[in-house]
Order: C-alpha cells, then sequence, then structure tokens
C-alpha cells in the first residue's frame, strides 16, 4: 500500500510548465509552514529550471522563524518589485494571491496551498488547494514522496517543524495524513536541530525585561502581578506571561507595562474558578477596555486617560485596580454558587 495519495498526474502537470531557460520565483508570507514548503517544492523543480529564488512578502521578527532560517540554512531574501526583471515564473505556496497585498499583481503558475478556497479562482495554471489539509507542509510531503525524491536531513526537519506549527503539535486541524507525513519524515530529520528550533523562544534583547518581571512580581490575590515598565511593543508583555503560564502552581499572572502611549495588561492562566476574561474587562472598565477568555485576556487604557494625581504612580494605581478586579470576580463566583 501506498504511504500517500500517489500524486503522478498533478506532478505530470507541474513538470510541464517548467523549462531549462527560466527563473523562477517561490513568493511566500514567511512563517515555519510556508518556508518549509517552498524549500520542498524548490527541491522538486530546481533541476527542470534555470534557477529559483524563494522571496518573502514579510519580515521575520519570530525567534524560531530566525531560528529555523539559519539552523536549517534556507536562503531566503525579501522581496522587491525591481527583482521582476529577473523572473520569468512564479509560485506561492501556502497562501493565495488575495492573502497579501505585495501578492496581487503577480501571475502565479503554481499554487498550493491548504487555507480556504478563494471566492474567484485563481487564473494559475496549476493549483492544489486543500483546506481538509492540517499544513501545506504535508502537502508537500506527499509531492516529494510520488516524485520519488528522498528529502534530505534539513528539508525534512524544516517540514516536520512547518506541520508541527499548523497544527499546534498534532493538536488542532490535525488529520491523519499530516500525521503520516510527520512519520514519514522523522526518517531522515535531523531531532536535535528540531529542538534547537524549538527552544528559540526568546530574543538576546527581551531579557531585560525579564528582569524586571522578575524584580517587580508580587502577589495579587491569588494570582502575581509584574510591572515591566516601557516596553518596545506589547507583544514582549504576551512573551513574558506565556512563560510564567510554565510555572508550576502559579495560578494566573498579569503583566503590565506601557507601550505606545497605552497601558497594557497580558493576562495568562486562570484555572479552576479564575476567569481572567472578566478580571480584564473590569480592570479599566470606565477608561479603557478590556476582555478575553477564561485563561487569556487583556486590557488596555490610553496614558492620557489616567487620573492626574496617579501618573507618578501608574504600577500602583494598576497594581491596585488589579487586585479590586480580582477580588470582585472571586466574590461574584462565590455568590452565584448557593444558586446552584
Ligand atoms: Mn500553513
Amino acid at each position: 500500500m501506498a504511504y500517500f495519495r500517489v500524486m503522478t498526474a498533478q506532478l505530470e502537470k507541474i513538470y510541464a510548465l517548467l523549462d531549462r531557460d527560466e527563473n523562477w520565483c517561490i513568493l511566500i508570507n514567511a512563517d515555519p509552514d510556508a518556508i518549509a514548503s517552498a524549500m520542498a517544492l524548490s527541491r522538486i523543480i530546481r533541476s527542470r529550471v534555470k534557477s529559483v529564488t524563494l522571496a518573502r512578502v514579510n519580515d521575520i521578527a519570530r525567534p524560531d522563524n530566525l531560528a529555523m532560517l539559519r539552523y536549517l540554512r534556507v536562503p531566503l531574501v525579501k522581496w522587491r518589485s525591481s527583482m521582476r526583471k529577473k523572473m520569468h515564473r512564479y509560485a506561492i505556496v501556502d497562501s493565495q494571491s488575495h492573502h497579501h497585498p505585495d501578492f496581487a499583481g503577480v501571475d502565479f503558475s503554481i499554487v498550493i496551498d491548504h487555507h480556504p478556497l478563494p471566492e474567484e479562482l485563481t487564473k494559475a495554471e496549476f493549483q492544489d488547494i486543500r483546506p481538509q489539509c492540517g499544513s501545506t507542509s504535508t502537502m508537500m510531503t506527499e509531492y516529494l514522496y510520488s516524485a520519488d525524491i528522498r528529502p534530505g536531513r534539513l528539508l525534512s526537519t524544516a517540514l516536520q517543524y512547518g506541520i508541527r506549527t499548523d497544527t499546534g503539535t498534532f493538536g488542532r486541524s490535525c488529520t491523519e495524513v499530516d500525521l503520516r507525513a510527520y512519520h514519514w519524515l522523522s526518517r531522515f530529520g535531523d531531532t536535535s536541530l528540531m529542538i534547537r528550533i524549538l527552544r528559540s523562544e526568546y530574543l538576546p534583547e527581551w531579557l531585560p525585561y525579564f528582569t524586571r518581571a522578575f524584580e517587580t512580581m508580587r502577589p495579587c490575590g491569588r494570582g502575581s502581578f509584574a510591572w515591566i515598565g516601557k516596553v518596545k511593543s506589547g507583544d514582549i508583555l504576551v512573551v513574558i506571561a506565556d512563560f510564567f503560564l510554565k510555572v508550576h502552581g502559579l495560578r494566573w499572572v498579569a503583566v503590565c507595562g506601557v507601550s505606545g502611549g497605552r497601558v497594557i495588561s497580558v493576562f495568562r492562566g486562570g484555572f479552576g474558578n479564575m476567569d481572567l476574561g472578566t478580571v480584564a474587562s473590569a480592570l479599566f472598565k470606565d477608561l479603557g477596555g478590556g476582555g478575553g477568555h477564561k485563561n487569556m485576556a487583556r486590557a488596555e487604557m490610553a496614558l492620557a486617560d489616567v487620573p492626574e494625581e496617579c501618573r507618578n504612580g501608574l504600577e500602583e494605581f494598576v497594581f491596585q485596580r488589579m487586585l479590586a478586579a480580582e477580588k470582585a470576580q472571586r466574590g461574584e463566583k462565590k455568590a452565584r454558587k448557593p444558586e446552584k
């Protein structure tokens, strides 16, 4: 029995588009699945064309994505429209032309993707769009298998990482084909390289923010409160809050700071009776906004709306409101219980 669906007919259609005198560009919106899929398509077509360039339309900031490019030696360049002069044909993987403004106006010959079908069919000569697949890396693994290509160590590891990322490590939207693809790739992949990429969660310049979190963390009702102060982006508060989520016994954490003229509080945890969405919506309720789920939430208000007398003690201002919001949430829960 074949390991995968045999894609011979589709491969023939792809091969028919290839010409030894033509330069190809594979355009992506880079994330692990897109990067791995582009590497795989390049592997399939590169011996039948003049050149293949992998180009991204977005900037890459996430440390695991940076680690992937570095450790797997991916030759990915930033897309510039001046590159058009050299290119004869384009392919797009893990995306479709309507997903990013830089894709619009590019004539794609090949589209391979697992996102929902477009309202208007694309004009590409070859298209394989399968929303039922957990990742595009899964589809590319089928193509490699059908093309009788044994993927190398770096390509296999990339595809495995792509499948892991898009299926939330086989948690959500994972199908049997995704698992089978991962299993087949594990014969050729490199586990220690994969671990290096997985462990690249933080950038060196984020470490001083962690120092502030450790120094300022204090109990807040049954949870913990940390004040980071001024940060470049609210995303850093999310990264720190996610880190504390891994500390055993810590019920919930609120990581707070100021960015772009706004006071931001990021909540993580919320086990048992705690509902962080309720706390977040109560935190700045008369001054700003907030909300979210039981386990993850966020609240924000404009720095300009902080009462004049509290501006010098911003940390204390947020802490006292947090304490009150958390107490109110617990009181509410208790009051509700006897009704049952
Ligand atoms: Mn994807």
